[in-house]
Order: structure tokens, then C-alpha cells, then sequence
């Protein structure tokens, strides 16, 4: 039992009629919480067969399930509306909903209302799910009792009433921020905000704004000084600020200092340790080790003892993951990089380890109405072989120079990339799978593309 869980809320929540938007992992998990507490409900999913109705009806009983279509009068009944991340509350029946008052929330928001666990919030475009994982790792470490949710892919209200954590590490989407309303974080950070997500946020700022709902209210918003759109905006008041960046830190911020030709990372004035100590590479890392330090010493946990636990810590499969091979090239699985900016800090962080051996790309997919522009100089100075396919890699191959023609080449599948990257590899060359994109067009998600690229690398021993 879980003495954090507000009884009041559930005995509110009881006289209420609840619609749940959506049955992929939130709307089970919202189903799941309600059922346990004998709270009634109905689901509507607009896809014609996310879950059997038999298993349903196994599962939640009494509770009605309409599927196929949004079920305009079943919204329009509804006091609380529970919509899952991935349906965009702009459609006609939810803002016809928020139009009326009734109470769009998401399972983030319920949450919040219910639980007083310590947060430690965590957002941005990029890297979230490194650095919940890293805190999750220290806070543990350290002996404190630490739960990990949110868009990692742990939905919170599975996890509520069972634990009495000390606090709990959510990861936050620009999606599940869109429903939030009375988070109270004790630290929060927006990591970086690049181009993500604008099929459905339509502009950079309308995404960006979204992100800065992670501060309100919150204790310590903890910024990425180098990136000016992560600082908290005028509607963020009575909070304490903490920064982080590249250059050397200065008060009580976090930073990197060059001490005799090493990098190291900065507390203050204070050296704490060299780059190379540390198991994850490139700059995009250090900066997350420096968010991750941040974060943990605003809730009050000590800066040494995470440190000596970082050490320890490996990277997640599908971020700039080193495949083992024995043909002497250097194959990285960065499937996970499914926005510009996470494949920027890839061929940035991994090109200078590379001297004079080439960087051939695989990119390409879903692009999410991105803009690729902010690739160019990355692709035409740093990657000497560009492979790309799916729906948006020829909008990436257009932004190589005219005379890159020869070594820009569009494939149809990731088996025939990988093909052609062992073809023109030798010994000391990388291969980066650094999409840029979603894979929605080609996989059911980004694990599926990295395992298939992993299959690949693995199993074709002759260049075709
Ligand atoms: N659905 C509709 N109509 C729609 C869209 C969806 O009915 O127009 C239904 C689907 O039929 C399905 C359900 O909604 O039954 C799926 O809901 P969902 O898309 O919100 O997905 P969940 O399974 O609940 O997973 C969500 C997050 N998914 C999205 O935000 C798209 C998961 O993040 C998250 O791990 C999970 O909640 C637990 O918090 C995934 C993700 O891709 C990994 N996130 C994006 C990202 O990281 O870039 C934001
Ligand atoms: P998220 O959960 O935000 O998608 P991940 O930690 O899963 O973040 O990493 C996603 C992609 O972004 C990977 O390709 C990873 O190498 C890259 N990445 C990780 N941290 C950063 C960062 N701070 N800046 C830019 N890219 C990053």
C-alpha cells in the first residue's frame, strides 16, 4: 500500500463519469488503476481492433469498450476525459470537450493528483530516456528508493499503488506534458528542444511552450544554458534555477573545463572528473552526465557518490550502440535517433574519433514534418558515404553537395544499406545507423529497425 496515494482523489474520481481515450499501455495501465479501486469506466479507442473485447471484457468486467471510431456521444457525456499521449487533443470531439470544461487529462496528470512522491521530472527532445535511466541507476545506487515511469515506456499508474518509493523519475513527452496541469516537481529539466513531433505541434514554439509546462510550480528548473529555449519562461515563478552547458561552469552550476588538455566536468569551480572516466561517449553524453548531477543534487543527493556510480552505468541499447564484429569496421546502432538533433550529436560526437577513416550514414525514414536543413554541414563535411531510405531519405540525400552525387545512394531496404555500407567500408571505417527519423514507415518502432540493422550487420558476411 502506498501511503503517498490520496484516498480523496479516488473517492472523487468514484462519482465521475470516465471516459479512457485510447487502450495501447496508458489506457490499460488508467484501466487497470480504476478496476483496482472499483472506479467505473468506458474506453473508446478509435482503431478498429486494439485489444479483443473478449480479453477486455475478461479483464475490466462491467466497463464499456466502444471501438472503431471516436464515440462523439460517449465524449460528450464524459466529466473526466483520460486521452493515452499518442491521440492528439485537438481533434474535434476532445476540444469540443475542453470547450465545455469538461476535465481533459492525461495518466501523468491523474498521477500527480494523486501521488506526493518526490518528482524528478525530465524532458526534451533529446536524451530523456538516458538520463531518467542514469538517475534511476545513482538514485538506487545511492540507497534511496527510486521508481522510473513515463514515456520510457513504464506507464506511472501501474507502478502507484504498490511502492512507497522516495521519489520517482518521470520521463515526460511533449504529448504527455500537453495534459499536465498540476505537477509539482522538486527538480525539472527541458534537456533540448529541436524539431520533434511538428506533425502534431504544427510549430517549434508551439512545442517548445508545451515542454515548458515541466517547470511550473516545480522547485528547481534545471536549464541547458546552451540551448535558450530550455530556460524557464516568465511563467515559471517562486522556482530556484540551476543551468548546465559546455563552457565552464560559473556559481552553483554544472559545466566542462579543459584541465591540461582534458575535459572534465565541473561543479561549480570544482573539477569532479575526467571525460574519460566516464563509459558513454560524445559531447550529447557528457551533457547528460552533467543534467543527471544536476538533478540529483537538487533532491539532495550527494555529488561524489553518483559520480562513482555513473562509472558503472552503460549506455541503452539503440543510442550510438557499438555492435561487435570481427570485420574491423566500426558499426554504431543509433536507431533511436529519430529527430535531426539526436543524429546531429551523433555524427558530432563520433566524427572527431575517427581521424582519417571514413563515416559512412544510413538515415532516412519518417521525418514527423520535420526540417532536415539543420543537417547539411553535418552531412556534407562529416559523412563521406551517405546512405539513406524510407519516406523522408531522399529530402535528407537532397541536402548533399552536387558533387557528393557518387557517394549519396537511396536503397529501399535496411538490408540493402547494410550491403552497400560493407561494400564501401574497410577496417577503421564506421557505419552509423543515425536515421533522423521515425521508423513508423518501415518497422512497427525504433527497436524493430535496430535489431533488423543488428540482423544484418551480423548475418551478411559478403559485401553483395
Ligand atoms: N489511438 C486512437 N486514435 C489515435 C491514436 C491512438 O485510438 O488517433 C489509440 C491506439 O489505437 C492505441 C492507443 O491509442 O490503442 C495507443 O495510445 P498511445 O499512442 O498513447 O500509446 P501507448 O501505448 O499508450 O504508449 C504511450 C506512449 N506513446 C506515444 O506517446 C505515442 C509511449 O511512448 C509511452 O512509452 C507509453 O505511453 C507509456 O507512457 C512511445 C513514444 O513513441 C515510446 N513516445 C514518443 C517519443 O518518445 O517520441 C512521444
Ligand atoms: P529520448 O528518450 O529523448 O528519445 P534517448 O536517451 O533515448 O532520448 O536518446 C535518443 C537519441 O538521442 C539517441 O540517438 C541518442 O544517441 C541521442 N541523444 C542522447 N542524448 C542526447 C543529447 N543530450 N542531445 C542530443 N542527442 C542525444
Amino acid at each position: 500500500m502506498n501511503k503517498h496515494l490520496h484516498q480523496s482523489v479516488t473517492t472523487q474520481l468514484a462519482n465521475k463519469r470516465i471516459v479512457i481515450l485510447g487502450i495501447g499501455i496508458t489506457g490499460l495501465s488508467c484501466a487497470r488503476f480504476l478496476h483496482r479501486h472499483q472506479i467505473s469506466f468506458a474506453v473508446n479507442d478509435s482503431r478498429a481492433m486494439p485489444i479483443s473485447p473478449g480479453d477486455f471484457k475478461n479483464q475490466f468486467a462491467n466497463n464499456t469498450l466502444s471501438l472503431g471510431q471516436w464515440d462523439s456521444a460517449l465524449i460528450a457525456q464524459a466529466e473526466v476525459l483520460i486521452v493515452s499521449p499518442g491521440i492528439d487533443i485537438s481533434v474535434p470531439e476532445i476540444s469540443h470537450a475542453i470547450a465545455k470544461n469538461c476535465d481533459v487529462i492525461g495518466d501523468i496528470e491523474l498521477f500527480c493528483r494523486l501521488s506526493d512522491t518526490k518528482i524528478i521530472a525530465v524532458t526534451g527532445s533529446n536524451g530523456k530516456s538516458t538520463v531518467v535511466s542514469m538517475l534511476n541507476y545513482v538514485g538506487n545506487a545511492l540507497g534511496y528508493h527510486v521508481q522510473l515511469g513515463g514515456n520510457i515506456g513504464l506507464p506511472v499508474l501501474d507502478q502507484i499503488d504498490e511502492v512507497d518509493a522516495d521519489f520517482i523519475v518521470l520521463e515526460l513527452s511533449s504529448f504527455q506534458l500537453e495534459t499536465v496541469k498540476s505537477m509539482k516537481a522538486l527538480a525539472a529539466t527541458i534537456l533540448n528542444i529541436s524539431d520533434d513531433h511538428l506533425d502534431r505541434h504544427k510549430t517549434i514554439e508551439n512545442y517548445a511552450a508545451i515542454k515548458q509546462k515541466i517547470y511550473q510550480n516545480a522547485r528547481y528548473a534545471i536549464f541547458n544554458r546552451d540551448d535558450e529555449s530550455t530556460k524557464p519562461n516568465e511563467n515559471c515563478t517562486n522556482t530556484e534555477q540551476l543551468n548546465f552547458g559546455c563552457d565552464s561552469a560559473q556559481n552553483a552550476n554544472f559545466g566542462l573545463a579543459d584541465i591540461d588538455g582534458v575535459v572534465h566536468l565541473m561543479d561549480g569551480e570544482t573539477a569532479l572528473c575526467s571525460l574519460t572516466e566516464l563509459p558513454l561517449q560524445g559531447i550529447h553524453n557528457a551533457v547528460n552526465y552533467l543534467a543527471v548531477l544536476a538533478l540529483g543534487k537538487c533532491a539532495g543527493w550527494n555529488v561524489a557518490a553518483m559520480l562513482a556510480s555513473l562509472i558503472t552505468f552503460k549506455g541503452l541499447a539503440h543510442r550510438c550502440e557499438v555492435i561487435e564484429t570481427t570485420d574491423g569496421i566500426c558499426w554504431v546502432n543509433d536507431s533511436k535517433a529519430t529527430n535531426v538533433g539526436a543524429t546531429l550529436a551523433a555524427i558530432e560526437g563520433l566524427s572527431p574519433t575517427l581521424k582519417n577513416n571514413k563515416l559512412i550514414l544510413i538515415a532516412g525514414g519518417d521525418g514527423k514534418g520535420a526540417d532536415f536543413s539543420p543537417l547539411t554541414q553535418a552531412l556534407t563535411q562529416h559523412v563521406d558515404y551517405l546512405i539513406t531510405l524510407g519516406k523522408d531519405g531522399r529530402a535528407i540525400a537532397s541536402l548533399r553537395l552536387p558533387n557528393q552525387a557518387s557517394t549519396t545512394t537511396h536503397v529501399e531496404t535496411l538490408s540493402a544499406a547494410v550491403s552497400l555500407a560493407k561494400n564501401q567500408a574497410n577496417a577503421g571505417d564506421m557505419v552509423l545507423l543515425s536515421p533522423a527519423c521515425a521508423s513508423l514507415d518501415m518497422f512497427s518502432n525504433y527497436v524493430e529497425r535496430g535489431v533488423v540493422f543488428i540482423k544484418s550487420v551480423l548475418t551478411q558476411k559478403e559485401p553483395v
